[in-house]
């Protein structure tokens, strides 16, 4: 563990190369592409969360003169393509055939010569629903009269998707039975939206004479979605082609495949003409995925002393009308084990029920790591309320009972291997940076002025990079990555990769690790990403897995690189490979430093006409496929000050320090800019923004009036710190840090928020905690004695 900034050539603060283009307006997004002679198409949506389509009426909107073609879920069928499969092996409607099962739903697609004349021919279309009773709230979908969602899968008679467990139930129960002191808490962490910048979007080129298929889409993993295009609409995959140019934040948002990408391939296939298909603000927040809605019930037994023996819990998942919520096949509550948090337990377990309702489907999503936010929120919320519960400091209780560093690697209670970790140290350094004495007791002195101060704080630690691929798969496909590294003969290079960035910066640090590696500029490689045409088979960016398994790769294909070069350099100097020695940069005589070889020369005299020994061939060019031994635990700890108006229930933040560990740091720029935005998400989520449903399953939250998302104004200036706990894992002991600030931070917010209300004896606010949530809470409780 070391505290203080390393700058070895390669890793440090570099400025981003993708900035450039940005900044000057230059970036080529989906939305950007024009082809010839392309058309337009739009998504009629459905009005009623759950009804039966009685009748769809398209004539009127195929005589509008701008109209090329109309499609329903009828023409689809006659295609095979009227359902599709999901990430989680369900099936969901592409248009709807028999029934709406959300408010948004897709049912008719337009396709006309612009997006204007293909919105107006949608209100040509006429619809005949027959209204089916709805069921919005998770809590109600297993009830005996609760109406069918999915009646169109077999022998479905309710709306149970999958029952999933971990850890030890009898040896939790034991732990529970003889506890001193048990404190339990339902809780929910709400529907929220990633809504990223860019909503979602395709241009789909179909070449009826080559019978290929071109495909700009939004996508966070351009090669698992061709795969997917390939199994779904039976296109050959060497004739798909998918790009993703430029990404406006994704934050999961695009990991799926919606059902208007669909719509756009099939319409350009059936008018032989490419069509753009681009979703706006309000079909993104109600329709295009969503993220959590887990309604969880936790319990934390301890001794009266505060050693913390057991934590349990049992969720509803709320995975809306299909399941297609995105994690690896094995696991239907994606990473969520990590419920057992940052803790020395000696038992645990948790139950998880998902089930269907009247909502948007997709699911995990927004910075969530795979479910790793939601298991962390109610961990953190749970030592919370224990501490109150013992009249416990919530600092010293976590210090207490943190896994120690002589622990890793740490099996955790549900399995899980946690690679390394120096818990304390971060915890004792957000403390030592916020003043956490003092804070104290200046709310001390404020709550005899009646003025509601709180600290929060939160521990978390993520389980981010997925594979292993022999664990881990989606849709049968391993979660591996490869890389490809070209060395040109002047020494410049070409590094292609699997995953995709949408705005982290990958441009800038993948050629940074290639640079450290080898010893030569960042600048002088060039990352290739995002065509599928261009680079190498790989899973995709999310679950911050890109520096965990691509970053990985990058460093193995860099040092394959490297060995080759020496074999070439022990040619050139006619010395054997042995006796060579490594430098930043170039192989020398072991005992003669003067003798050697740059990279740059090295790789022009592998292109040259240097005799190569038998059997190595000319060049440099590598090639690796990274399959990871396990996930990297990034963790860490933060802080957070509130202030709370009496009057009026607003919760403002007024400090926040965010200490995180994410072993080696590439560039602490992009990291501090990752925290940034996690930090600001996290206020969000804890504060602000809710995708609500009333009773009849309309939703509340369609636009970004309602949905409210944090600016500048809403957070504070953020205090961030780190501390470096290497991987022992990975080649250069990154873990990733891309999702670590929206799994954490919530918790700390939240738990600010209760604290600043204990003069009202509150004990748990669920988020957002509004200005009214937190004015009832104080009103439940009565007022302040
Ligand atoms: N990094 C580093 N040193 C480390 C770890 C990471 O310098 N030890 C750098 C990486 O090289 C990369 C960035 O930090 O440039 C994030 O890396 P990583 O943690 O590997 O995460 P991913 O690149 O896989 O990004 C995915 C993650 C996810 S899942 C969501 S959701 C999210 C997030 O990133 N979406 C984002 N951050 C986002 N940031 C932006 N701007 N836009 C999004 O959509
Ligand atoms: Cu879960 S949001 Mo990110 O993993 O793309």
């Amino acid at each position: 563990m070391s505290t203080t900034e390393e700058r070895p050539i390669g890793f440090g603060r570099l400025k981003r190369k993708e900035d450039a283009r940005f900044i000057r307006g230059q970036g080529r997004y989906v939305d950007d592409v024009q082809l010839p002679g392309m058309l337009h198409g739009a998504v009629l949506r459905s009005p009623y969360a759950h009804a039966r389509i009685v009748s769809i009426d398209v004539s009127a909107a195929q005589q509008h003169p701008k109209v090329h073609a109309v499609l329903t879920g009828r023409d689809l069928d006659g295609l095979g393509l009227a359902w599709m499969p999901t990430l989680s092996m369900d099936t969901q409607a592409v248009l709807a055939t028999d029934k709406v099962r959300f408010q948004g739903q897709e049912v008719a697609f337009v396709i006309a010569d612009d997006r204007y004349a293909a919105r107006d021919a949608l209100e040509l279309i006429d619809v005949d629903y027959e209204p089916l009773p709805v069921v919005v709230n998770a809590r109600r979908a297993l009830d005996a009269d609760a109406p069918v969602i999915r009646d169109d899968l077999e022998g479905k008679a309710d709306n149970r998707i999958f029952d999933w467990e971990a850890g030890d139930r009898a040896a939790t129960d034991a732990v529970f039975a003889r506890a001193d002191v048990v404190v339990s808490e339902e809780m929910l962490y709400p529907r929220v939206h990633p809504a990223p910048m860019e909503t979602c979007g395709a241009v789909a080129d179909y070449d009826a004479v080559e019978g290929s298929l071109t495909l700009w889409s939004t996508t966070q993993a351009p090669h698992a979605h061709r795969t997917l295009f390939a199994l779904v609409a039976r296109l050959p995959e060497q004739k798909i082609r998918v790009i993703a140019p430029d990404i406006g934040g994704g934050f999961g948002n695009k990991v799926g495949i919606y059902p208007g990408y669909v719509c756009a391939v099939v319409g350009s296939i059936v008018t032989g003409r490419p069509v753009k298909w681009m979703e706006d603000r309000s079909e993104n927040l109600m329709a295009t995925s969503f993220a959590r809605d887990y309604v969880m019930r936790g319990s934390i037994a301890a001794t009266r002393d505060g050693r913390i023996l057991a934590v349990r819990v049992d969720v509803i998942a709320d995975h809306g009308a299909f399941n297609a919520t995105a994690q690896p096949t094995k696991y239907p509550a994606g990473f969520f084990h990590v419920f057992t948090g940052s803790y020395e337990l000696e038992a645990a377990h948790c139950a998880v029920t998902g089930v269907y309702t009247n909502k948007a489907p997709g699911g995990v999503a927004y910075a969530c790591s795979f479910r790793v936010t939601e298991a962390v929120y109610l961990v953190e919320r749970m030592v919370d309320l224990l501490a109150r519960e013992l009249d416990a400091d919530p600092a010293q209780l976590r210090l207490a009972n943190l896994i120690r560093p002589d622990r890793f690697p740490y099996e955790a209670k549900t399995g899980w291997v946690y690679d390394s970790g120096d818990y304390e140290t971060a915890l004792r350094k957000a403390l030592e940076m916020a003043g956490y004495e003092q804070l104290r007791a200046e709310q001390a002195e404020r709550r005899e002025r009646g003025e509601l101060m709180g600290i929060g704080l939160g521990f978390f630690t993520e389980a981010v990079g997925a594979g292993p691929r022999k664990h881990m798969d989606i849709l049968g496909l391993g979660m591996a990555d490869a890389a490809e590294l070209r060395v040109h003969p002047t020494g410049k290079a070409q590094l292609g990769i699997s995953v995709q960035t949408q705005g982290q910066g990958h441009e800038t640090t993948f050629a940074q690790i290639v640079a450290q590696e080898l010893g030569i500029p960042p600048e002088d490689v060039e990352v290739v990403h995002g065509d599928t045409d261009r680079t190498p088979f790989g899973l995709g960016t999310y679950g911050s897995r890109s520096t965990p398994v691509s970053g990985a790769a990058a460093a193995v294909v860099a040092r394959k690189v490297r060995d080759k070069a020496r074999v070439v350099a022990s040619a050139m100097l006619e010395v054997s490979a042995d006796d060579l020695e490594w430098e930043r940069g170039r192989w020398f005589v072991r005992g003669d430093p003067d003798q050697g070889a740059t990279i740059q020369e090295i790789a022009m005299a592998a292109h040259g006409t240097v005799e190569l020994p038998k059997g190595v061939e000319a060049g440099l060019d590598s090639e690796t496929v990274y399959d990871p031994p396990n996930l990297t635990f990034p963790f860490g700890a933060y802080l957070c000050v509130v202030d709370v108006d009496p009057g009026t229930g607003k919760v403002t933040v007024r400090r926040f320090v965010a200490v995180d560990d994410c072993g080696t740091r590439i560039n602490p720029i992009i990291i501090e800019g990752q925290v940034h935005g996690g930090l600001a998400d996290g206020v969000g989520m804890a504060l602000m923004e809710l995708i609500a449903f009333d009773e009849d399953g309309n939703c509340l939250g369609g636009s970004l009036m309602d949905y409210l998302i944090p600016t500048a104004l809403e957070v504070p200036d953020w205090e961030t710190g780190f501390t470096v706990t290497p991987s022992p894992h990975h080649p250069i002991g990154a873990k990733g840090i891309g999702e670590s600030a929206t799994v954490g931070s919530p918790p700390a917010i939240v738990n600010a928020v209760v604290d600043a209300l204990r003069p009202y004896g509150v004990r748990h606010v669920d988020m957002p905690c509004t200005p009214s949530r937190v004015w009832e809470a104080m009103q439940g409780r009565g007022a302040p004695p």
